[in-house]
């Protein structure tokens, strides 16, 4: 199986009406979507969600954000999907992403930065397994995948 990573579209993103434009990203790119949830997390959830950070001076901030309104949750699967993803996502804070990436693209602040991504293959594994159960995720190719992921050598 190839890589997976979870991404959540973030509540000032669904709030800006930018989720298409995000998934939009993600599939010119080449990745595939195998899960895909609707929800507002708990601020329970959160709290597993960002439990590497529990004790950081942003630890309350963050978790009330992911909470605080709906989010788009999903699982995105190629080889080597969690850098990629995270270069389309751009560095941490809006207004220090480079422009073409989403956080350089459309924001500008500290707090909300309008999606996340799984930061490595462990994190990945952690977080996938918070929202989905194993039966939730998709196992399907992609008609074109040969030319997306193609070689030639
Ligand atoms: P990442 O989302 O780029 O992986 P992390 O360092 O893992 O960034 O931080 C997790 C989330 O916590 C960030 O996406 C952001 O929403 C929030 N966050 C991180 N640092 C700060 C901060 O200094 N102030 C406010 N929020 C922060
Ligand atoms: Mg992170």
């Amino acid at each position: 199986m190839a890589e997976r990573t979870l991404i959540i579209i973030k509540p000032d993103c669904v709030q800006r009406h930018l989720i298409g434009e995000i998934i939009t990203r993600f599939e010119k790119k080449g990745l595939k979507l195998v899960a895909a949830k609707f929800m507002k997390i708990s601020e329970d959830l959160a709290r597993q969600h960002y439990a590497v950070h529990k004790g950081k001076p942003f630890f309350e901030g963050v978790v009330k954000y992911l909470s605080s309104a709906p989010v788009l949750v999903m699982v995105w699967e190629a080889q080597g999907v969690i850098d990629m993803s995270r270069k389309l996502m751009g560095s941490t804070f809006g207004y220090d992403a480079q422009p073409g990436t989403i956080r350089g693209d459309f924001g500008c602040s500290r707090g909300y930065n309008l999606i996340h991504g799984s930061d490595s293959p462990q994190s990945a594994d952690y977080e996938i397994a918070l929202y989905f159960k194993p039966d939730e995720i998709a196992d399907y190719n992609l008609a074109d995948s040969s030319w997306l992921y193609g070689k030639n050598d």
